[in-house]
């Protein structure tokens, strides 16, 4: 069984969302970040960032959401195009575009937008106009394209969490349609809803 160590923040929703629409058996280990429980070495051992999430499946272990959606698409044979079709591709520039992009600087949105609001006018404006910016991209890809590739992807269970946390951003979804659309459309998944819960209850998926 692979065992999952994550807290419910939106990179360690990714991977449980994942597990639960691939099928997969797996268990969830609770990580407190809260409590710096990503600075145990047993933790660091396999995932030396100090970051949630991680895997361990056997004797593999894997470290990065990024890398953890591909393994898990192998492995389970979903979510994911045959390798070099330009479905593939396409997957992997919206995977990367979420870890590169829109999940680095939504989180500093949180933190200078949410949690820190206004120390800084310089960094509050940049973020929330970064959030802003890389909405607005997300709506004009979404316009067309019911999931971000041809069909429900990776791409898709890299993105949402962070979409989900809107709220913090100072994004108000209704001026995305595009991005609503889909958001909400995934959201009435049982196997995000149960995804989003783990690996410790904190509250219903937010609806805008
Ligand atoms: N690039 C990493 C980012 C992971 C990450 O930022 N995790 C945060 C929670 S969402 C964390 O563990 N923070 C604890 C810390 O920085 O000490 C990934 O996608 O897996």
């Amino acid at each position: 069984m692979i065992e999952l160590y994550t807290w419910a923040t939106p990179n360690g929703r990714k991977i449980s969302i994942a597990l639960e629409e691939m099928g997969l058996s797996y268990r969830s280990i609770a990580v407190d970040i809260g409590k710096d429980q990503q600075f145990d070495p047993e933790f660091l051992a396999f995932s030396p960032n100090n970051k949630i999430p991680a895997l361990r499946d056997g004797s593999q272990t894997v470290f990065e959401s990024g890398a953890m959606l591909v393994y898990l698409a192998r492995k389970s044979g979903r979510f994911l195009a045959p390798e070099g079709s330009p479905t593939y591709w396409k997957t992997l520039e919206w995977l990367m575009w979420q870890m590169g992009g829109y999940g680095p600087m939504l989180g500093q949105a949180h933190h200078f937008v949410h949690f820190n609001p206004d120390k800084s006018e310089y960094a509050s404006q940049r973020y929330a106009q970064e959030a802003q910016r890389l909405t607005g991209v997300l709506d004009r890809h979404l316009e067309h394209s019911e999931f971000l590739v041809d069909e429900l992807s990776i791409a898709d269970f890299a993105i949402w969490p962070w979409t989900s946390r809107f709220s913090f951003q100072n994004i108000d979804l209704k001026e995305f349609p595009h991005v609503l659309r889909w958001y909400l459309q995934l959201a009435e998944r049982p196997g995000f809803q149960r995804g989003y819960k783990q690996p410790v209850d904190a509250g219903d998926v937010p609806r805008p």
